[in-house]
């Protein structure tokens, strides 16, 4: 069998650069070499309050990002979460092997809850069970993952581990694919938060739709220091970050991008780089806009992905359920 690559990403927001180079690339590379899936993780997003206009929007929305970044439906399944019901399924099961200890070391649960004014919600605190049963549901060798997600795949192995030591061989114990550039693009306004698209601040990330002018006066704002130099050092985490994603936009390496602005401000580099940022986002956002003027056919592409996906996973949970002594 070819071995199996999954990513999903949350439609909370409008994606952003950090979601394309850490996770929608490397997918669209898997799917030379894997069988791919790439999913919209929904039920992940409603962990914390979200519109719901506004989030059946953002649904079809990454739909079209994942197309225009080049995912081919005749190659990977892609699909909507909530529609292959045996993830949360799967869920409740593997919430009943997970330790909380090992759900409270959670980095991205500490983060995110604090950050929860009107009170934290219990799905937030397992959504990392979630993840594991819509990794585990298929088999999955390999997760193209940013750099924050790793724990939680490193917890669905441990999830996996302890499901088949105790009811006999069930899951894959799936490994984490981090890149080695992008896969933790900062925020623009405090370089050393990574950027986010739930962040209070527009100013702190690029989205895949912003417009020209504003993408020329974000990177204009983003934090730099006062020592001058375009050179790339990690303890000058903002001249780093913009260099990592001029380097991601451009395909040079930092030793060219040093060498392009020897004796040159942040002001030349950081309207190079925005230019950079307009000509190659331009394309995608034509494509995206093409296919989000056809909502019909998204939907039909979703219900064909998750037709496929439930194939696949409804085998998988009939076998946890006969292992776990509940099929008669
Ligand atoms: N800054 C980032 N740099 C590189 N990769 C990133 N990813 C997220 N932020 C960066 C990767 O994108 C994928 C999808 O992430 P997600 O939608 O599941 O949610 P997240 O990890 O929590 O990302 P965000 O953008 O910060 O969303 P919100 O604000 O809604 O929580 C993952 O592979 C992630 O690693």
């Amino acid at each position: 069998m070819q071995s199996r690559a999954l990513t999903a990403l949350q439609p909370t927001n409008i994606l952003h650069i950090g979601n394309l180079f850490g996770a929608l690339q490397p997918m669209v590379g898997a799917q030379k070499e894997h069988e791919t899936f790439l999913f919209v993780v929904d039920y992940h997003a409603i962990t914390v309050p979200q519109d719901p206009e506004k989030l059946r929007q953002a649904i079809l929305f990454a739909t079209a990002c994942y197309l225009a970044a080049g995912m081919d439906p005749n190659k990977t399944t892609i699909f909507q979460q909530s529609m292959v019901s045996e993830h949360t399924e799967l869920a409740w099961i593997l919430n009943c092997v997970a330790h909380m200890g090992e759900l409270e070391r959670m980095t991205q649960f500490k983060d995110k809850s604090k950050k929860q004014k009107d009170g934290v919600t219990v799905g937030l605190f397992t959504y990392p069970v979630l993840m594991a049963s819509d990794i585990l549901l298929y088999d999955t060798n390999v997760v193209p993952v940013g750099e924050d997600q790793k724990q939680h795949v490193e917890l669905t192995r441990d999830v996996a581990e302890r499901f088949n030591k105790r009811f006999g061989e069930t899951f894959v114990i799936p490994k984490p694919v981090i890149r080695e550039h992008g896969a933790r693009i900062m925020a623009l306004d405090d370089p050393t938060s990574k950027m986010s698209k739930s962040a209070e601040s527009a100013k702190s990330y690029i989205s895949l739709m912003d417009e020209p002018d504003v993408i020329r006066k974000k990177i204009k704002g983003a934090v730099t220091d006062t020592e001058g130099g375009i050179v790339y050092d990690e303890k000058r985490p903002g001249v780093a970050n913009l260099m990592e994603i001029m380097s991601l936009v451009t395909k040079r390496s930092f030793a060219e991008i040093e060498n392009n602005y020897v004796g040159q401000g942040y002001g030349d580099f950081k309207s190079d780089l925005a230019e950079a940022l307009v000509l190659s986002l331009t394309p995608l956002q034509a494509e995206i806009n093409g296919w989000l003027k056809n909502e019909d056919e998204l939907v039909k592409l979703l219900a064909n992905g998750a037709d496929r996906a439930r194939e696949i996973a409804s085998k998988k949970l009939a076998q946890v359920k006969e292992k776990i002594g509940v099929s008669l």
